[in-house]
């Protein structure tokens, strides 16, 4: 055993310390380095919280389970962008990246390179899948989880700098955001669009979402996710394809790419897309 984690610890550290989200399944047993291990003064039951230390291993930090979301850990005065973990109802322990310096964002995706494929089925876009350093899907049955406190959504575009195009970044927030659970195929609420280009979501609002394998579109017989490559709130089809193909800018694959059709058209692909959520109940950074 002991050896196994120290080989562990030897690969992730080749590997770039790639933080999956397996780290969870090493639960409390986990022994890294002790001199990484910060123990913080303890009430209730315990989960752990790892953190990236500045020499790129993690440390385990007890806390008490009231660790709801990143909003929490940024409340207790974690300010540090990076992986914790977070129990958002009991039992469900799940690493997540956390935007601390806007005030303790919980993301939920990310794209930002095409290294990680984004066109999977519907258990995959269920249980998340990726890296949480780099690109991920956090999964609908945390998506769900987390909704259930109301939560604004807020995202991030960017365009590819050498395309020279217009507005160059954009962001789209919303006051309103919740996903509904399993039994109602992840239904989407979203609403009150506030930005600084145009509203490419709203409009997908009160549908349900759709993979490959899981038609629930607007369409009859065809199928928006085979169609433009992505797993999405489809209608008929969209207006905003976030979980498309990383196609690199300017292309010809018209709705195809990571879409954002009011401000860029559904011929460009952005470089970048980060979605994030915060419960409206806690304080927020100004
Ligand atoms: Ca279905
Ligand atoms: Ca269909």
């Amino acid at each position: 055993m002991a050896f196994w984690i120290v080989s562990n610890i030897v690969l992730n550290t080749l590997i770039g310390l790639s933080f999956s989200k397996d780290w969870t399944k090493y639960g409390e047993t986990v022994m890294y380095n002790l001199s990484y291990v910060t123990e913080i003064p303890q009430r209730n039951k315990l989960v752990t919280i790892p953190q990236k230390t500045t020499d790129g291993l993690y440390k385990k930090i007890h806390r008490q389970p009231s660790v709801l979301d990143c909003l929490s850990l940024y409340e207790m005065g974690y300010a540090e962008d990076g992986v914790y973990v977070i129990q958002p109802s009991e039992g469900v322990n799940i690493d997540v990246w956390c935007d601390m310096s806007n005030g303790g964002w919980t993301v939920i995706q990310r794209r930002q390179d095409g290294s990680v494929d984004f066109y999977r089925g519907w258990d995959e876009y269920v249980d998340g899948f990726g890296i949480t350093t780099g690109e991920f899907w956090l999964g609908l049955k945390y998506i769900n989880i987390l909704t259930t406190i109301s939560c604004e959504l807020y995202i991030e575009m960017e365009t590819f700098e050498h395309d020279n195009v217009s507005p160059a970044s954009a962001f789209a927030e919303y006051s309103t955001f919740k996903v509904n659970g399993e039994s109602d195929e992840y239904r989407l609420s979203v609403s009150g669009y506030n930005g600084n280009c145009a509203d490419s979501f709203s409009n997908h609002n009160g549908w349900k979402f759709s993979t490959f394998d899981n038609d629930n579109d607007e369409t009859g017989s065809g199928n928006c996710a085979v169609d433009y490559n992505g797993a999405w709130w489809y209608r008929a089809c969209h207006a905003c394809n976030l979980n498309g193909l990383y196609l690199g800018g300017s292309n010809t694959e018209y709705g195809k790419g990571i879409t954002w059709s009011a401000c860029w058209g559904q011929k460009y692909s952005l470089k970048r897309s980060v979605m994030k959520i915060h419960r409206k109940t806690g304080k927020r950074k100004v």
